[in-house]
């Protein structure tokens, strides 16, 4: 039996410790996840939240699950409800669930029960600088991040802004997971190129998974 994978790059990458990157993983659930989303939109359409400096957001954003992540002039935080309607976020579609909690045991982190997904479309030109995810409770949980449609720069760093950055593309199936000691790792999205994909358009949506409650 010819194997079809012996001379493509690998399926499992690992970033740092406790951070693997999982190519394709979820490619036969795209088309899923993506019908998922769109019920998801119709209830919390995406808006760009304003950061507590002032600034616009140039990645839109919304929410599902239990808890979504929001931003404006007061802070970060995980909010049950939409600030814009003060209606609860939509319930995680199943589908979003199952991919999330498989991915992370793929990476070695059983019973994983993500309470909040984080969705971001990300158009051409726009871009997600440096930073760390820390307004979760428990940072004993990783954070599981599937990116879909057009590919995207995505940079890791280390524990300290100023450490080197490791630079690979995120394309449209690929799935992240992230834990242990890298859980606090400054990480970012470089400036969108442009370009259209078949599954979602001009545009990449990444969905990230957490435990934030
Ligand atoms: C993105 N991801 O890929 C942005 N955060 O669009 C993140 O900010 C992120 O991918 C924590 C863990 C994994 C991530
Ligand atoms: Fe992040």
């Amino acid at each position: 039996m010819t194997d079809l994978f012996a001379d493509s790059e690998p399926r499992r990458i690992g970033l740092g410790p406790g951070a693997v990157l999982l190519r394709g993983f979820a490619n036969d659930k795209a088309e899923h996840l993506l019908e998922a989303l769109q019920n998801v939109i119709a209830v919390a359409p995406f808006r760009n939240f304003v950061t507590p400096g002032g600034h616009t957001m140039s990645v839109a954003m919304s929410n599902c699950g239990n808890a979504g992540w929001v931003s404006d002039r007061s802070g970060y935080r995980y909010d049950r409800r939409d600030p814009s309607t003060q209606v609860p976020w939509p319930a995680m579609p199943d589908v979003f669930t199952d991919v999330a909690r498989r991915a992370a045991a793929e990476a070695g982190f059983d019973g994983f029960a993500p309470d909040a997904c984080l969705i971001n479309r990300y158009e051409p030109g726009t871009r997600l600088t440096l930073h760390q995810d820390r307004n979760e409770r428990n940072f004993g949980a990783p954070i599981v991040s599937v990116s879909l449609g057009l590919p995207a720069k995505f940079l890791f760093g280390g524990l300290t802004r100023t450490d080197k950055v490791l630079r690979l593309m995120l394309e449209h199936g690929d799935v992240a997971v992230w834990g242990g000691p890298s859980r606090l790792a400054f990480h970012g999205v470089d400036v969108l190129k442009d370009g259209v994909h078949p599954a979602t358009g001009r545009c990449r949506i990444n969905l990230t998974f957490r435990e934030a409650l």
